[in-house]
């Protein structure tokens, strides 16, 4: 059986079969975008792409501190998500190659996947989207206990939604979560060559509390929204929280990412996330090679069950066209 999402642990629960859940769940997202990717490639998917891989401790640690009646609105960039929420990788992958088992019938795509039962409201393929969708949500949220979380990339803060819903969350003190993925690109342009300045220099100014944390490290993204979340359910406003994480593919499509500098990937590589995970799992937890071996055998397994039975989902039926009154 699969574990879906790390949604709902039992409170405070930091034991190892815990943490062993938090690196499945980083896996799946992995090897479900590696899959992607090699559908994309055959033609199977309609439109485009854009992959998390890289990302995934943040996905993974912030819906490991998410609980039910909590909404979330992400980018594009979504597939991480959805599955960190609890969206079954089969219903999300059949949805990209746009089969009516997928999880809104085959007619969202990759960019747009909503999937309101795990709270999420949507990708948004608009810059900002997310920022302006999730402080709509955080404003419906205000005095419930719930709250809203606005995932977005460092691109992203350049653009008018940001400014205009940090202000407005914090005017009216809203429940909401401002998590900037900093993967030190937006599309294929660098960071230092489109933003000023520090990014949480920015909610600082506007008196919203701006955390960073190391977003390759799940245990760290987990611990910090575990902590920046508590004051945000007592009603205590919007805070901001910058995690520093990294891409190791292209922005989408087949994008090889040659723009890079040389050396960079490279530089990042020991601190992928499955990386730092598995080090933490065997060397400080003492979990045995074979039973992280037996993870990867399952996700395997799961996954090879999952391109099946998307390939042989159906087509949704035509819609009627609209038709228009003049
Ligand atoms: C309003 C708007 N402007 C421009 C684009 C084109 N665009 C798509 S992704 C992107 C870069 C965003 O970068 P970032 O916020 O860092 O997110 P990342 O892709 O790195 O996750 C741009 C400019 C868009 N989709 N929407
Ligand atoms: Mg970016």
């Amino acid at each position: 059986m699969a574990v879906s999402g790390v949604r709902r642990p039992a409170a405070g629960s930091e034991d190892v079969a815990f943490s062993l859940a938090l690196y499945r769940q980083m896996l799946l997202i992995r090897r479900v975008e590696d899959l992607v990717q090699t559908l994309f490639l055959r033609g199977e998917v309609y439109g485009t792409t854009h992959l998390y891989s890289g990302q995934e401790a943040v996905a993974v640690g912030f819906a490991s501190a998410l609980e039910d009646g909590d909404k979330v609105a992400c980018t594009y960039r979504g597939h991480g998500h959805a599955l960190a929420l609890g969206l079954e990788p089969e219903p999300l992958v059949a949805e990209l190659l746009g089969r009516a088992t997928g999880v809104n019938g085959g007619r969202a795509g990759s960019m747009n996947v909503v999937d309101t039962d795990h709270g999420l409201l949507g990708c948004y393929g608009i810059v900002g989207g997310s920022i302006a969708a999730a402080t709509g949500a955080a404003l419906a949220l205000k005095g419930t206990g719930s709250i809203a979380v606005a995932y977005f990339g460092d691109g992203t803060a350049n653009q008018a939604y940001f400014f205009e819903c940090l202000n407005f969350a914090k005017v009216l003190s809203l429940p909401l979560v401002f998590v900037c993925e900093n993967n030190g690109y937006g599309e294929y342009t660098p960071m230092a060559a489109s933003t000023a300045g520090e990014i949480v220099a920015r909610p600082t100014a506007m008196a919203i509390p701006a955390t960073i944390v190391d977003g390759m490290d799940v245990w760290a993204t987990r611990k910090t929204a575990l902590e920046v979340m508590g004051p945000v359910r007592a009603g205590e406003g919007p805070t901001f929280v910058e995690a520093r994480t990294y891409r190791f593919v292209g922005h989408s499509r087949s994008d090889p990412g040659k723009y890079r500098p040389e050396g960079e990937l490279e530089e990042w590589q020991p601190r992928d996330p499955l990386v730092v995970a598995l080090e933490r799992l065997r060397d400080e937890l003492g979990v045995p090679e074979a039973e992280l071996d037996e993870v990867a055998a399952g996700v395997e397994r799961e996954l090879g069950e999952v391109e099946q039975a998307a390939l042989q989902a159906p087509f949704p039926e035509p819609e009627p066209f609209p038709e228009f009154k003049s």
